[in-house]
């Protein structure tokens, strides 16, 4: 005998689904060998920043031992750590770059 009216509705709301791609910092880290201009260089190099802020950021990285050197897409953050790797061992350089998520 009981039955639904039918008269009931549920209203759902939606939102449409407009994710983010995760983005990466791309961090440089220090060491002891490596010399301070060849860092300026490839922070001027693959990171297009100017001299002064080249430096600036190798200071950073010299002091504090490590420091994000930008933020990129997957694809973007890894092509810069190989081009970073590859150039430091080009010049026998120990410098190391890696990507974390932000
Ligand atoms: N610590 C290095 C030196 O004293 C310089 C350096 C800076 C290396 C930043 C790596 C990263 N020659």
């Amino acid at each position: 005998k009981k039955d639904d009216d039918g008269e009931s509705e549920v209203v759902v709301k939606t939102r449409p689904k407009t994710k983010r791609p995760p983005l990466y910092k791309v961090l440089l880290l220090n060491d002891d060998y490596t010399p301070m201009e060849f860092v300026v260089h490839v922070l001027e190099r693959f990171f297009g920043m100017n001299h002064a802020q080249a430096f600036e950021i190798m200071l950073t990285v010299h002091k504090k031992g490590l420091a994000v050197v930008g933020v990129f897409s997957h694809e973007i953050a890894e092509t810069k750590v190989t081009q970073v790797m590859d150039f430091a061992r080009q010049h026998q350089h120990p410098l190391q770059c890696t990507m974390e998520r932000e």
